[in-house]
């Protein structure tokens, strides 16, 4: 199996959320209990942004909660780095918790703030694990030669590439390094930033990751595929040369940000088949099918 959009996305937009937002996209996924759970981002009607839990049976129909999940005020410490949103959360689950990695957004510019919860209602907040301007950041949901591993997106004068670094406890990072950069004059000349949360293959530790290109004004975000070592998570074993997913229909290529798919989860079934939760234009919430073994074919 190739890529396979859903028939019928997007398969929510504003009207399925029953309070008041100005969009929702961008969720985290994971299979939560018996049903497959969303952390999507709503940006509330004063342009800042929350999360809400939506839940499906069949990974399809979600029904969106009726009020967010974690907001800004609900960082205590941390409020500052928050106050104008949180944006787009990845969801790891290690040791039997949930962990959050996302976007702080306040004028101190993007930071990652790190959460923990057990049931997607009640949240342990950490507050910032990263220095501005840094944002895209997953967790390797295992540890590794004793650590834990940590891949994200900082950003230094015109540079936007990709880094990973290691804890002994998820609060303290060093021995940071470069993962991979922008490939210049192609799709991802401009920014890359990884997508959702890595999976354990046979091959290695697969993840997809967005590259951006910018025309004029404007700019196209597509998806990407990346291989690390299962061992050795610092080696990069493959990626695509190629988008998998680029903007194309008229609720990915129109929307709040135009020309833009964007993804950071996705679920991993036990017989290798891959749905994608990935947002059109900044605006809404859509599916797309694959499996792990197209993915690590395109790899190569
Ligand atoms: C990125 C993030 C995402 C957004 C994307 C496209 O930098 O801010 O939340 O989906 O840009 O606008």
């Amino acid at each position: 199996m190739k890529i396979i959009r859903y028939k019928e996305n997007p398969i929510l937009t504003v009207k399925d959320v029953p309070f008041r937002v100005n969009s929702i996209f961008n969720p985290g996924a994971i299979k939560y209990k018996d049903e497959y759970l969303l952390l999507c981002r709503v940006e509330m009607p004063n342009g800042r942004s929350s999360f809400v839990v939506a839940k499906s049976k069949n990974g399809f129909q979600f029904i969106v909660e009726n009020q967010p999940s974690l907001t800004p005020e609900d960082h205590g410490d941390s409020y500052k780095y928050v106050e104008w949103g949180i944006e787009d959360p990845r969801i790891s689950q290690i040791e039997g918790d949930y962990y959050l990695t996302y976007t702080g957004y306040s004028k101190y510019m993007p930071v990652v703030i790190m959460s923990k919860t057990k049931d997607f209602k009640t949240f342990e907040t950490f507050g910032p694990i990263s220095v501005p301007s840094n944002k895209d950041c997953v967790l390797l949901p295992e540890k590794i030669n004793g650590f834990y591993w940590k891949i994200d997106r900082p950003s230094a004068e015109n540079r936007r590439d990709i880094w990973i670094s290691k804890s002994p406890d998820l609060i303290h990072w060093g021995n940071n390094q470069v993962l991979i950069e922008p490939q210049q004059g192609t799709w991802e000349s401009d920014k890359i930033g990884i997508s959702t949360p890595f999976v354990k293959t046979k091959e290695g530790w697969l993840a997809l990751y967005h590259g951006v290109r910018g025309f004029g004004i404007s700019s196209m975000y597509k998806l990407g595929a990346i291989l690390l070592d299962l061992e050795k998570p610092w080696l990069v074993k493959g990626k695509t040369s190629e988008p998998i997913l680029a903007p194309e229909f008229d609720y990915e290529r129109v929307g709040d940000v135009n020309n833009v798919v964007f993804s950071n989860g996705w679920v991993v079934e036990k017989d290798g088949s891959v749905k994608i939760y990935y947002s059109g234009a900044d605006t809404n919430v859509c599916i797309a099918e694959t499996s792990v073994n197209h993915l690590l074919s395109v790899c190569k």
